[in-house]
């Protein structure tokens, strides 16, 4: 391949890679070097492969013009559209200059039931347990588009790898289940693990910040080659997405804004608990251990996919059989950021370096199918990479989570303190929550296909409000650094039936804060109470999502809610802070707070404002276990 000129700039090169998600707006500019490239080196073929059900897939494969060598395949699979169609339509669907310069066949196709392919769309397709029986599934038809193109293309050199972002990334990690022989590497990134723990639940509450996005996989199509669905919802003159929810009322009103075809709406709405419908859609169970190499990639602040990363990613660690062929990359990234040509990494209004996406295409996702497809390069994987996102420092690791922390309380009391030991003294904060006044996600509320930048946002406008607890420690005389899983163990009580919670940890910036660190001049970062991370869990599951229990009022009652992973060093001059809430509005629906079977179906009348309370000390010590490095 001819040396690529690598400008780091793209547009027309995003907005043909635009999925629904994307939220890079198109500078105008465009990447001429790659497109060059592509128009250069490169040339298209179109394919309707055949299924072993008899189904056709739409796939379209990048060969290199010099077939004097030979290539390995490298596809991605998506329901987003392989767009533009035409076999004289290049498009730019190929992000990592890298990869176009080390020449592969890159291959792109509309999975089952989207866009140009043939078949019906199934979200999450639960994976066969039974390959005996001449069914099919995400693997199956991986296989068969694997071995079919191998066939039909003469120039591979008969290794293959499959990587994609978010619901892409389910797709490459269910390549590497019963995979085909040839596929060598897959590289999930932001994947896909489970519908109610990824993009649009949260341990039992619904992404109702989700629900414009319900349309986009929720209607069938023969094969098309534009978008066939819409949703009026995003069409409305409310520009305030909190008001318009609270306006709509009840989740049973949103039917009003879709429509009885949305099979996935109903899907959403006729299973809130986590019952076989999403059991049998989680990818995790199906994880094998083989000859395959991952590579899995995630963002630290991805408000759509964190649980997929880590969990693929600690599954496979937890199977028995050969190590060594399963690697993390954590980064300071929101959803995809590592894809996107830009210089600064920033989420909300926090910078978190320069050039990190470059570095991950250069440095990890290039040498990582070099390694295994090219079987060239020198690619050591580490076992994990995860960017310490206080420290602004990546963290290479021979463990995830890794075994050198301490784990450690911090006790939540009523005067607001942090302690390392629970006081001696029963005691509680309480607070009204109004589900009619809920607490607001965000200080700037705007409409979005998915919430994104709340993953770091001052949290200040929540904290002075009288239904967010706020605890916090005092000034660090020294850093503190957390790295790992953290454990809310809460103790509670309502004097209703039902309530969430909602837990976050902040970093609470101090007065002086360094105007460097500014990406915006508008930015205010003295002060500012940075979140670290941040759950939701629906107090219904507490015990289980698939059996969900009223709470009895005013009972004091233990609540565990898991954190996901964190590397975050809080500096000197910081403070740690934790904020507990009941609602978190418009991201997540309204807990009625008096206990009906389905809140899908709730009533305006069920909506009830309870008396929360969350209790210190003794044997109700409330407290977030961190693992202290
Ligand atoms: N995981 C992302 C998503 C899935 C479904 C709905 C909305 C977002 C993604 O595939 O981009």
């Amino acid at each position: 391949m001819k040396k690529l000129l690598i400008l780091l700039s793209a547009a027309a090169f995003i907005a043909s890679c635009s999925t629904p998600y994307e939220e890079e707006k198109a500078s105008e500019e465009v990447s001429l070097s790659i497109k060059e490239m592509l128009e250069q080196d490169y040339f298209k073929r179109e394919f309707m492969i055949p299924m072993r059900d008899g189904i056709s897939l739409y796939t379209c494969a990048y060969l290199p013009k010099d077939s004097s060598r030979t290539y390995p395949l490298l596809m991605q699979r998506t329901p987003y559209s392989c767009a533009p169609y035409g076999a004289t339509e290049m498009g730019e669907r190929v992000r990592n200059p890298y990869l176009l310069e080390d020449g592969y066949i890159f291959v792109f196709q509309d999975v089952r039931g989207r866009y140009s392919s043939e078949g019906d769309f199934d979200n999450m397709r639960p994976f066969l347990t039974d390959t005996t029986t001449g069914g099919i599934d995400e693997s199956t038809d991986t296989y068969d588009t694997v071995d079919w193109l191998l066939k039909e293309i003469s120039y591979d050199n008969g290794n293959v790898g499959v990587y994609g972002i978010s619901y892409p990334g389910f797709y490459a990690a269910a390549a590497s289940i019963r995979p085909h022989p040839a596929v060598k590497a897959v590289s999930p990134q932001a994947p896909v693990s489970d519908f109610y723990f990824d993009d649009f639940h949260h341990r039992g509450a619904y992404t109702l910040g989700y629900f414009a996005v319900t349309p986009v996989f929720g209607y069938q199509t023969e094969p098309v080659t534009e978008r066939w669905y819409s949703d009026k919802m995003m069409n409305t003159d409310q520009k305030d997405p909190y008001q318009f929810f609270l306006d709509i009322g009840p989740l049973k009103n949103l039917d009003g804004y879709t429509d009885d075809q949305n099979f996935f709406w109903k899907q959403i709405k006729e299973h809130p608990n986590y019952d076989s419908f999403w059991s049998s859609r989680s990818i995790l169970p199906h994880l094998q251990n083989n000859h395959v190499a991952v590579m899995t990639v995630g963002g630290l602040f991805d408000a759509e996919d964190l649980y997929g990363p880590f969990q693929i990613y600690r599954t496979l660690e937890g199977l028995k059989g050969p190590k060594g062929n399963n690697t993390l990359v954590m980064g300071p990234w929101s959803h995809g950021d590592w894809s996107r040509n830009r210089e600064d990494q920033v989420v909300g209004d926090i910078h978190f370096g320069s050039n990190l996406s470059e570095d991950f295409k250069r440095t990890l996702e290039a040498p990582f199918f070099r390694k295994h497809l090219h079987n060239t390069g020198t690619f050591e994987a580490p076992e994990a990479l995860v960017y310490n996102t206080g420290a602004l420092r990546w963290d290479t690791l021979n463990q995830w989570p890794i075994g050198t922390t301490t784990k450690t309380s911090f006790y939540l009391n009523p005067d607001g303190s942090i302690a390392n030991e629970p006081s001696d003294r029963p005691s509680y904060s309480e607070f009204i929550s109004d589900p009619n006044k809920p607490v607001p996600y965000r200080e700037k509320m705007e409409w979005r296909f998915t919430p994104r930048p709340y993953m770091t946002e001052d949290q200040r406008h929540a904290g002075r409000r009288p239904d967010v607890l706020v605890y916090q420690t005092e000034v660090l005389s020294e850093e503190v650094t957390l790295t790992g899983d953290l454990m809310a163990e809460i103790f509670v009580s309502t004097d209703q039936t039902d309530a969430d919670w909602v837990v976050k940890l902040i970093d609470v910036f101090p007065g002086d804060t360094s105007a460097e660190d500014k990406v915006d001049a508008s930015v205010q970062l003295e002060n500012y109470w940075m979140m670290v991370r941040s759950e939701i869990l629906r107090g219904r599951y507490r015990n289980s999502f698939s059996a969900p229990e009223p709470f009895v009022p005013n009972k004091v009652t233990e609540v565990k809610i898991p954190l996901q992973a964190v590397n975050h060093t809080f500096k000197k001059g910081h403070r740690i802070m934790i904020q507990v809430q009941s609602t978190w509005f418009p991201l997540f629906d309204r807990n009625p707070q008096k206990y009906v079977e389905n809140i899908f179906e709730a009533e305006e009348t069920d909506f009830v404002s309870a008396k929360h309370k969350v209790y210190s000390g003794a044997n109700q010590a409330s407290r977030i276990v961190v693992n202290l490095r």
